[in-house]
């Protein structure tokens, strides 16, 4: 089969994304674990000890500096840094700047995001996003990890606003993409874009650090019926593209995207019969990535771009490689129409906790042991490790395959 390669810029930020939460384990201080071990309580299961990567993160990132990663997403727990309001751990702190060095002593450019979904006890217990000086509280918190970040030039502020809204609106997170998106509540709407530049505020401290939040883009197909196009605007407004056009003059903004929704007259369709999905339910679409690149590039009016996540669930490695080389191909074509992207951070590194459904659906480079948490290089790993390496895809000749 004659191929083709595709080549990215000097210094693009090939990696893998994880969230403290879903990795760590015994997060005992926020919101989650609470919620988790509530009698009445929608998850499946509880995160447990998770992939105990907070004991773990050393090899985690050696790991993924051997595959050939140059770049690793991870988050701070800002249960563990604030586990009581006003009280900050400096041992904690401590473990962060750990990983941090982890990162540089592997020639890992650490992209740290400063919340990802959990927050304190106490913060919830306060008013969660909805009280008053939940700005002010974020911002405070940014400035006690401040001293924790010499040499970072990524911080993501706030992971996916527009699901966090869309939780803070009753949704119950279990695989909200699948079942259509509930709708936001539009003052923690607000209250997460107040945090956001709050904390940016805060981090301009340090210059060398480029701030932003990350959106879950949804990559809205309209159906060719009378009336779609309208609700794709009405429902893809107040979800997604209103986070992207707050995103305008940050330093970066961060794509998330994993599959297509398709938008009719009365709003979201279920995905056809027929069609391939994954493991969360959602159909197999490797091209979410480059039409979330493209609609932030537009909306954001040209703000630098970095796909943060973009991933698959599946028990299958080979859909997983076959997903990342379709999403990649898409990337290229909309940095060759001259989009500026930095790096591209599969979801995730690691099997982990998906939230409401547990354990089950696998998004991992690498898997673990449930018993021994030893470690499990799948193939697509080390495929990707490789692309990483020779910053170069290998593609299938254009004359041979239908890339348009
Ligand atoms: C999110 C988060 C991740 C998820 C991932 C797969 O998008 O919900 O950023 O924590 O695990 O997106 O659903």
């Amino acid at each position: 089969m004659p191929t083709d390669t595709l080549r990215f810029p000097d210094g693009f930020l090939w990696g893998a994304a994880t969230a403290g939460h879903q990795i760590e384990g015994n997060n005992i201080g926020s919101n989650w674990w609470e919620m988790e071990h509530r009698p009445d309580t929608h998850v499946v299961e509880p995160s447990g000890d998770a992939a105990d990567s907070y004991h773990r993160f050393g090899e985690d990132i050696r790991i993924l500096a051997e595959l050939g990663m140059n770049s690793y997403r991870f988050s701070i727990e800002w249960a563990r840094i604030e586990p009581e309001r006003g009280a900050v751990s400096r041992a904690e702190l401590a473990h962060y700047r750990r990983m941090i060095d982890a990162c540089l002593e592997h020639g890992v450019e650490p992209i740290v995001t400063l919340m990802h979904f959990t927050v304190p006890r106490w913060f919830e217990h306060d008013g969660f996003w909805r009280a008053d000086d939940a700005p002010e509280l974020f911002a405070r918190y940014t400035e006690s990890v401040l001293p924790i970040l010499d040499d970072v030039h990524y911080v993501c502020t706030i992971n996916e606003p527009n699901i966090a809204a869309m939780l803070a609106g009753g949704e119950k997170a279990e695989n909200l993409v699948a079942h259509g998106l509930a709708f936001p509540d539009l003052h923690v709407a607000d209250q997460l874009l107040a945090s956001h530049k709050a904390s940016r505020e805060v981090l301009t401290a340090r210059p060398e650090i480029l701030s932003g939040w990350t959106v879950a883009t949804q990559a809205f197909h309209a159906t060719d019926e009378e009336g779609s196009a309208e609700k794709l605007q009405e429902y893809g407004h107040p979800r997604d593209f209103w986070y992207l056009e707050n995103a305008a003059g940050d330093d970066f903004l961060g794509v998330q995207a994993y599959t297509r929704t398709f938008i009719g007259p009365e709003g979201p369709i279920p995905v056809a019969e027929g069609v391939e999905t994954t493991l969360t339910g959602w159909e197999f679409y490797p091209p979410a990535a480059e039409l979330g690149l493209r609609s932030a590039w537009e909306l954001s009016g040209q703000v630098p771009l970095m796909v943060t996540e973009n991933g698959i669930a599946t028990a299958d490695d080979t859909r997983r490689h076959a997903y990342i080389q379709g999403a990649l191909e898409g990337i290229h074509r909309a940095m060759a129409d001259g989009i500026d992207v930095r790096g591209f951070q599969y979801w995730s590194l690691l099997d982990n906790y998906e939230w409401a459904s547990g354990f089950r659906p696998t998004f991992g480079l690498l898997g673990w042991d449930r018993e021994t948490f030893a470690r499990q290089v799948k193939p697509s790993a080390r495929w990707y490790g490789e692309v990483a390496r020779a910053n170069a895809l290998t593609v299938e000749d254009a004359d041979t395959t239908s890339r348009s």
